[in-house]
């Protein structure tokens, strides 16, 4: 197309979200995509990539690449970028500890740059029962360590493992000697829906809104048979805690670390996992191997796993220690904090939050806008009716506890309906690591100018969550699983 202008990317930068002509780019070609976004059938989720490459946005839908898109995309070609303009470049400045972290994709929403933390958009949540890797949410303490596969070693050690008999092991010795397993499993924050909390009262920590979670499907081998392989008795009452150590390390050379029971240790369901839905894990989640501890915090799930210790003690990680548990409302700021007086987090509380629709959303009454996509049970339910409100999210709790149902209200709790439910068929309501994801078709009230949503879940023990923070807020924002609410305006 030699008859199109060339634009350099600093043009293209500005027709983003919100300007006058929105346009794309799709590897070397510009698109004006303005007046395509209501026929895309993705809805607005095209805009995300509005004032740049739409590259890694096509990379987690397939659909994207076929011929009938590469025509409608043709037909928005507007010009093409300057090939003599080269290609933004990420200069290592040997100063930054984090100038070699990796590069990261554009839709997650980032609530620290460095160390790296982000969530998952919550508008593409919705689209896969299992995160895509480059989607799922990320919470590093440190810069990413530089691993090499073939020099990672695992090192196990301690009590019960005996003197002499502790071993290094590769990550193709460890793929070689023990049987491979695969868990789908949650991964979330101690601290996710923290801002949620802050509009209680004032937390500290970072402000994660309520997507700081996320499912994979994790493969590799089981803690257990490595522990006992090396002669660990599943009995010795001498072990309580497994430690874990991670390749990140602070200023001070001192890693990442974290312990659980050892107990939990020696359950099937914990992992040394090498792969993260079927690919090697992503530098940001642990690459080379990372410790998967289905039903457990986040913290806990120890990336770039190092090092796996048998102790009569909890590991004395800052991020076990003083970090990652949750004080009574009674502890206020500015007292100081006995940490000793409360155990560190282990298995999550139940939780559930919305993903759709964002809070502020205008509702039309009489033309119910469909949610795009999503996975597959969901999909199939058959959306939208007029005069209701389509809401989607995720429910999960900790301890394996199976997600028993999903209600949903649309006046602030007063009314109650039951949501669908999408669920991995594979586990069981007593060992459900994955989440819950969940839909609902909720009619709007008569007369309403807006709508009060507020979802609530109930796990396979009756648990449920509570009613708003005033009960568990804490000075640290840890655990907030009071009902999720999402305001909406109607219209018409
Ligand atoms: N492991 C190491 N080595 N370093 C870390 O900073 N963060 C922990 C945990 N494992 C962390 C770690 C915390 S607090 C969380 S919530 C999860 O990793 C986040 O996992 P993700 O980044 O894969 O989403
Ligand atoms: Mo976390």
């Amino acid at each position: 197309r030699v008859d199109l202008p060339v634009y350099k990317r600093e043009e293209v930068k500005k027709h983003g979200k919100g300007s006058e002509r929105m346009w794309v780019t799709y590897k070397m070609g510009v698109y004006d995509i303005t007046d395509f976004v209501e026929s895309h059938p993705g809805g607005d989720k095209i805009l995300m990539a509005a004032g740049g490459a739409v590259d890694p946005f096509w990379a987690l839908y397939a659909q994207h690449k076929t011929i009938d898109v590469m025509e409608v995309l043709e037909g928005l070609r507007v010009g093409s970028l300057d090939p003599t303009e080269p290609a933004p470049v990420h200069t290592a400045d040997a100063s930054d500890p984090f100038s070699t972290d990796p590069p990261r994709h554009p839709a997650l929403i980032v609530n620290n740059p460095k160390p790296f933390n982000a969530e998952t958009p919550p508008s593409l949540m919705m689209d896969n029962f299992r995160t895509p890797n480059d989607l799922f949410f990320v919470r590093n303490h440190l810069p990413v360590p530089k691993t090499d596969v073939e020099k990672h070693r695992l090192r196990v050690e301690g009590l019960g493992v005996g003197e002499g008999k502790e071993v290094d092991l590769s990550v193709a010795e460890l793929k070689k000697k023990y049987k491979e397993h695969y868990v789908t499993s949650v991964v979330q924050c101690g601290g996710n829906r923290r801002a949620d909390m802050q509009k209680f009262k004032k937390v500290a920590g970072l402000m994660w809104e309520g997507y700081a979670i996320s499912n994979a499907k994790w493969t590799g081998v089981r803690l257990r048979d490595i522990l006992i392989d090396l002669g660990v008795d599943p009995a010795d009452e001498r072990i309580k805690h497994v430690h874990l150590e991670g390749a990140d390390v602070d200023p001070t050379g001192k890693p990442y670390g974290a312990s659980i029971p050892f107990e939990k240790a020696m359950s099937p369901e914990v992992i040394i996992a090498y792969q993260m839905n079927d690919e090697d894990i992503p530098a940001d989640h642990g690459y080379p191997l990372r410790c998967i501890v289905p039903g457990v915090v986040g913290a806990r799930q120890v990336k770039w796993l190092t090092l796996v210790r048998l102790s009569d003690v909890e590991s004395p990680s800052h991020f076990q220690q003083k970090d990652y548990r949750a004080f009574s409302p009674s502890v206020q700021h500015g007292e100081e904090l006995d940490w000793n007086s409360v155990p560190s987090i282990q298995d999550y509380p139940i939780q559930s939050a919305f993903c759709l629709p964002a809070s502020g959303t205008t509702v039309d009454r009489d033309s119910a806008t469909s949610l795009p996509f999503g996975p597959v049970v969901l999909a199939e339910y058959s959306f939208p009716k007029d005069g209701t409100v389509d809401v989607a999210g995720y429910a999960w709790s900790g301890g394996g506890r199976g997600i028993i149902r999903v209600e949903v209200s649309p006046d602030g709790g007063e009314t109650w309906y039951s949501a669908e439910m999408e669920q991995d068929p594979d586990q069981n309501q007593d060992k459900m690591w994955a989440w819950t994801l969940f839909r609902a078709s909720i009619p709007i009230p008569e007369g309403a100018q807006t709508m009060d949503l507020v979802v609530k879940a109930t796990d396979r023990s009756y648990n449920t969550q509570p009613e708003t923070a005033a009960g568990i807020w804490n000075i640290r924002g840890l655990l907030h699983n009071a009902w999720h609410h999402v305001e909406v305006k109607i219209r018409g």
